[in-house]
């Protein structure tokens, strides 16, 4: 064990000292936030398991945790504290934790509601915040077709076909990538295609504008906003009836 740090004359815990554990929640959450940071991947799964062992909701525990400790890892890779391989460790540490909760959040028994497509798009590699979002589809009933990361309009037209889904999802991080979602909507409505589907999108840099100027149906600002827009969708769409 690594000896206590004597850090402004007060004695502090180095990390090797903490034993998770033992932590009460909101010190938990605050430690998982820093272990989050500093891309700890088992002390991210260790730190899941407790709280879903104390009788956390998993959404509490994504949210909370999760979620709220990759914000702060954002902030900073935004302000040239972090860099990429760090950050790819802290995502890295995020999708375990995901993990475990991923079958938590589908379990939900439902009939399926509907079906949705969902990927991010070409030239973007983000896939957090779309995984999310394909969990919560999935706990809210939803069958979801993960295209994964980097997907040309091509990918979308193959999958469309092939699974025939109500909804399109799709992801953007990038302010150069985002555009992209406007080439995937002109070629739905070039193929007349558009009106068969619900385009929904989302990711950081987007907005409610951003959403009408590229053809969607709606713009989804998390994962909760899109499982409540799909939900009314898809149900205004089955009380329409067929056209
Ligand atoms: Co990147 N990155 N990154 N990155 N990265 C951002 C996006 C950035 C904002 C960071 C910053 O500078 N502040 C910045 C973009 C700036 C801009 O475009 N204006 C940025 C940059 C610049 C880059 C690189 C260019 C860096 C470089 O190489 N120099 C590079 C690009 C690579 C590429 O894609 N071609 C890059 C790479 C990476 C990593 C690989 C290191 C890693 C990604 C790992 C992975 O995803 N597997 C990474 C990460 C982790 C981030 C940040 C820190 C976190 C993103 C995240 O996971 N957030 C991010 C900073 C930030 O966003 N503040 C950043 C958590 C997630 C839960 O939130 O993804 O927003 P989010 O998803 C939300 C909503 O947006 C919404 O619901 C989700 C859940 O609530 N939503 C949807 C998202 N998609 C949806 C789809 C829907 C509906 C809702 O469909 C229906």
């Amino acid at each position: 064990m690594r000896p206590a740090i004597i850090w402004n004359g007060v004695q502090k815990m180095s990390d090797e000292d903490i034993v998770l554990s033992e932590l009460p929640d909101d010190e938990l959450v605050l430690q998982m936030h820093d272990d989050l940071y500093d891309g700890l991947k088992e002390e991210i799964e260790e730190g899941v398991q407790i709280l879903l062992g104390r009788g956390w909701a998993p959404y509490d525990v994504l949210t909370k945790a999760l979620v709220e400790g990759m914000r702060i890892v954002g902030e900073d890779f935004r302000d040239g504290i972090l860099f990429v391989p760090e950050v790819l460790l802290s995502a890295n540490a995020m999708k375990s934790g995901m993990a475990i909760l991923r079958p938590l959040l589908a379990e939900t028994g439902a009939p399926k509601v509907g079906k949705m497509v969902i990927g991010t798009v070409k030239g973007d590699i983000h896939d957090i915040g779309k995984n999310l979002v394909s969990m919560m589809m999935e706990g809210a009933g939803f069958e979801v077709i993960d295209l994964g990361i980097n997907n040309p309009v091509e990918k979308y037209l193959e999958a469309i076909e092939e699974h025939q889904p109500d909804i399109l999802g799709m992801s953007a991080l990038l302010t150069t990538t985002m555009p992209y979602m406007k080439v995937v909507v002109d070629t739905l409505k070039e193929k007349g295609i558009r009106d068969d589907l619900i385009v929904l999108v989302g990711g950081a840099p987007l907005n409610e504008e951003f959403g009408k100027a590229v053809g969607a149906d709606a713009y989804c600002r998390d994962a909760a906003v899109a499982v409540e827009t799909a939900k009314a969708l898809v149900s205004r769409r089955h009380n329409r009836g067929p056209a």
